[in-house]
């Protein structure tokens, strides 16, 4: 009887968090600003929840970047906060562009998202 435990308890477990795969992926970005340094050298950090996704590699002097860098998460939730970070490479410091946050919801969906300094950043995600 006790050997059965442990099954039963991840068995139970695996029920109540109902975890689903989240895909995010196509991430460009529209009309970033350029400053005193030049055009904008942008990449994006990714987070779900409190869990950091990964960074996007850096797309130097492009005011219009497009990723081909997708991202996936076999732990994600509905409801669940997605993160995106837009940054400007810079030699002494990287400076954030905007930050775009979005409840997770089951489906596909495109979004686009207004940069605090300028431009907009698009993306789609997938979770189900
Ligand atoms: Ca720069």
């Amino acid at each position: 009887m006790a050997s059965n435990l442990p099954l039963l308890l991840l068995g139970f477990c695996y029920v109540g968090l109902a975890e689903s795969q989240l895909k995010l992926f196509d991430l460009r970005a529209s009309n970033l600003p350029s400053n005193l340094l030049g055009t904008t050298d942008g990449y994006v950090k990714v987070f779900c929840g409190a869990t950091t996704l990964g960074t996007t590699s850096i797309r130097p002097d492009n005011a219009n970047p497009w990723w081909k860098e997708e991202f996936s998460y076999f732990k994600a939730q509905e409801n669940e906060v997605l993160r995106l970070e837009v940054y400007d490479s810079d030699v002494i410091f990287d400076d954030l562009l905007g930050v775009c946050q979005r409840q997770l919801k089951m489906g596909t969906h495109e979004h686009d998202c207004y940069l605090d300094k300028g431009g907009t950043l698009h993306y789609t995600y997938t979770i189900g």
